[in-house]
């Protein structure tokens, strides 16, 4: 599609090179060397900020970074001031991250914009482009924080937790030239949007087993997190017999366990522990303490309380045989979410119209949509995922696809209707 080649990069060939060479830019601005990791509120973070906002202003937006550090990009309709079509996706990482989680949908969205803005086409309608700052909750263990923030559900108490440095995010906020106490400011207003519509990454291999380059999403499954502190006692890995300890970390081991084989007996659902913490941490100490993080997905609401509650009194079973204090806290709890049929069928006609078939599937991964449903209706676009492969540095999307998801965005765009004429 010729009239898009100068919406990504001016240099680029072609809009997926151009796309590709944003995503390569943006995945070199990384807080620790060799890999991509890019947490909420660093000094890198803010650095991608900038850079946003820079490629907003050039596809012809007013952009400018809300009280949580979104970066906000608005291009005006055919008056000022009019409701707005929102696109966005994320712009922090997990640790050693892929490039594509998040930032395809920011750079494919201001992709589109440029080209409106070159073809000097206005709508019926504002479009918004914004980068949430926090959808990952790596550093915080809390979730969705910009899209909270900008859907008025932010729950001020996250502001007391702590990085793993001890930092509050109060103070990390301010540190990167925020006011902590005004993250109100970010909240919009349901009459402000139209809908709110995501391009992602699929993440998963279905796209690529169906040979499709992208897809509908349904719904967005829900999650819970938990933290799980287990706490024996310290002691001496030479004196103390075997029969006599209360070995925290021997504890977490097996609750590990049992948390795998529950959820590979249970179709449908899986659990991960993905942080696992020892102290005080030396060869010659029985640890005391042991900390770990479990994740727990299924497609239904119902399924996933109830595994939970089930694998909370294993846990509670477990700690009491070995005598081990426990705490368990949700850190993070996410309804499932549908998107809007109104909204599917918009997606699904764009993807038709660029030659594919309207493939639907739902999303195993949480977006910020999960968020902003509570003040708009929202719908995802999937992009197909090389092997299926994501949250690792091998995440990759062929250019050609990424090409295809800015075609099928831009068409959208162009012929959306909302909801009350649609
Ligand atoms: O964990 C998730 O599902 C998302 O990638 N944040
Ligand atoms: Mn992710
Ligand atoms: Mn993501």
């Amino acid at each position: 599609m010729s009239e898009m080649e100068a919406a990504g990069s001016r240099k680029a060939a072609s809009p997926g090179e151009g796309i590709v060479a944003r995503i390569d830019e943006l995945g070199n601005i990384s807080e620790a060397p060799g890999q991509l990791t890019r947490y909420f509120l660093s000094k890198e973070h803010r650095a991608a900020a900038e850079c946003i906002l820079g490629w907003m202003r050039e596809a012809g937006m007013r952009a400018r970074l809300d009280a949580i550090g979104n970066v906000c990009g608005r291009y005006e309709g055919d008056r000022p001031g009019l409701p707005c079509l929102m696109l966005g996706s994320h712009y922090d990482t997990v640790r050693n991250a892929g490039k594509w989680d998040g930032p395809l949908g920011i750079i494919t969205a201001i992709a589109c914009v440029a080209e409106l803005n070159r073809r000097n086409q206005r709508l019926p309608f504002a479009i918004e482009v914004i980068a949430f700052a926090d959808e990952e909750g790596v550093r915080f263990a809390s979730t969705l924080l910009g899209s909270r923030a900008v859907a008025g559900t932010f729950d001020e108490s996250v502001l007391n937790s702590r990085d793993r440095d001890g930092i509050s995010m109060r103070d990390a906020l301010a540190e990167f030239g925020l006011d902590p106490d005004h993250i109100g400011a970010a909240a919009r207003a349901r009459r402000e949007l139209l809908a709110y519509v995501e391009l992602h990454i699929e993440q998963g291999p279905v796209l690529e087993a169906e040979q499709l380059p992208v897809g509908v999403v349904t719904a967005i499954s829900g999650a819970t997190r938990l933290a799980v502190t287990l706490a024996g006692m310290a002691g001496h890995a030479g004196t103390v017999p075997m029969a006599l300890r209360r070995d925290a970390l021997a504890g977490a081991a097996e609750c590990i366990s049992a948390v795998e084989q529950f959820c590979h007996t249970d179709t449908g659902l899986v659990g991960t522990v993905g942080v696992i913490e020892a102290t005080p941490g030396a060869t010659n100490v029985i640890p005391g303490r042991a900390f770990f993080t479990i994740d727990m997905r299924a497609a239904s609401d119902a399924h996933r309380r109830k595994a939970v509650a089930e694998m909370v009194r294993r846990i509670e079973a477990l700690a009491r045989r070995r005598k081990l204090a426990l705490q368990v806290d949700v850190t993070h709890e996410n309804r499932s979410v549908q998107c809007a049929p109104w909204l599917k069928r918009q997606v699904a006609e764009a993807i038709a119209a660029e030659g594919f078939r309207a493939f639907e599937l739902p999303s195993g991964a949480g977006h910020d949509g999960m968020a902003m449903v509570d003040i708009t209706d929202i719908a995802m676009l999937f992009v197909r995922c090389r092997g299926g492969i994501s949250h690792h540095p091998d995440e990759h999307v062929d250019a050609a696809d990424a090409a295809a998801g800015a075609r099928v965005l831009l068409r959208l765009i162009e012929n959306f209707k909302p909801r009350d004429v649609a």
